[in-house]
């Protein structure tokens, strides 16, 4: 057999091996076999100088045409391997944008703390200021600078967990009251504060009290306040809370801390003011506590009472979440069960 022919067998061997590579890998290993130093072209390449001068260029040429087919291949099938595995990729990884997503579980603020948001953001955009406090608290402004020096017998109606004598888990949010009243500087304006937070009392759990629950304190000190500011911002507080047709109305009752003290109802949620069960057919729930400052808190607290006078309200926002959905036992928001829970999610989960 010629060399021509030898060359010839090559390309067709390595064609044939070209186009059956099935991925690029072994495409280069046939490329690095057929075009490398120790390839069979070169070595058959070896054998030219054996030839009459006269057939050399010839086969030579011959030679350089048959490498150049092989060299083509190789591309071609590298470009076609190249296109398979991406197509397979594309297909592997293609994505349906019209199957629904899958919905991850979302949490939301408990119930509760839904209602203390709504208080805040309702007093924000009245210009008070929020404000915190600790809940393990000294009887000092637990009760002492809240006008219940010690044996007065109204403490008796807020009996609570002690840490000592004189540090005890805090019974109200009223202690803001006198912490504030201490450090604002009434020469730069009055006093516009809310206080949400914890309390504790040493109550018999029942359907509508816990021993732990929320308050929200507020507290407006200036001059010439009057109960009719007081009123006016309880009826904007129940109409933002409840809705319109709500009405408010100012009971008067005791507490050592506000002069005159009023206990705040507003329109059953169940009867709208008919009368049902719930309201004990009276028409009025109970909602919070409130009254205008006593004289002898603001003096305490180094504030000149005979200039200086306000309001004061303590709200539930246990009994609030009660009222505005209708539930009958307090102790539901504090079992972590969320099939309850999530009736009152806003995203409908
Ligand atoms: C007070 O605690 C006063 N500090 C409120 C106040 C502030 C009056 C400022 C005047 C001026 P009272 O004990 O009524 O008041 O509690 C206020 C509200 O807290 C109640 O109306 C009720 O909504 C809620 N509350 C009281 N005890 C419990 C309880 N054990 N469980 C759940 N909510 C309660």
């Amino acid at each position: 057999m010629s060399l021509k022919d030898d060359l010839k067998d090559i390309r067709d061997q390595g064609l044939d091996d070209i186009n059956k590579s099935t991925d690029l890998k072994s495409l280069n290993n046939i490329r690095v076999h057929l075009l490398g130093k120790k390839g069979p072209i070169t070595s058959a390449l070896r054998g030219i100088k054996e030839l009459p001068v006269e057939k050399r260029p010839e086969v030579g040429s011959y030679a350089n045409e048959i490498r150049d087919d092989l060299t083509k291949a190789i591309v071609e099938q590298r470009d076609n391997l190249a296109n398979a595995q991406l197509n397979k990729r594309l297909a592997a990884e293609k994505i349906d944008v019209s199957l629904p997503g899958r919905s991850v579980p979302q949490g939301q603020p408990h119930v509760i703390q839904q209602i203390i948001d709504e208080v805040v953001d309702l007093f924000l955009g009245m210009g008070y200021q929020v404000l915190t406090g600790p809940e393990v608290e000294t009887d000092h402004y637990n009760f002492e600078m809240m006008n219940l020096p010690k044996d007065h017998p109204a403490r008796d109606m807020q009996d609570t967990f002690y840490i000592t004598n004189e540090i005890l888990m805090r019974t109200q949010t009223s202690p803001m009251q006198a912490r504030t009243l201490e450090k604002h500087d009434f020469s730069k304006g009055p006093l516009k504060m809310i206080s949400p937070g914890i309390v504790y009392r040493r109550d018999t759990d029942d359907p509508t009290h816990s021993h732990q629950f929320h308050q929200v304190e507020g507290l407006v000190i200036d001059k010439h306040i009057t109960m009719a500011d007081l009123k006016g911002t309880l009826l904007t507080m129940a109409h933002q809370i409840f809705g319109d047709k709500f009405n408010v109305r100012l009971r008067p009752s005791y507490f050592p801390f506000t002069e005159p003290s009023v206990e705040v109802d507003i329109t059953c949620f169940n009867c709208m003011g008919k009368g049902c069960d719930v309201c004990k057919h009276t028409g009025w729930i109970e909602v919070l506590g409130a009254g205008m400052v006593h004289p002898n808190v603001l003096n305490m607290a180094g504030v000149d009472s005979k200039q200086y006078g306000g309001f004061a309200f303590g709200l539930g926002p246990d009994r609030f979440a009660m009222l505005k959905y209708g539930v009958d036992d307090i102790r539901d928001f504090y079992l972590d069960d969320v099939r309850f829970l999530n009736q009152f999610s806003k995203r409908g989960i």
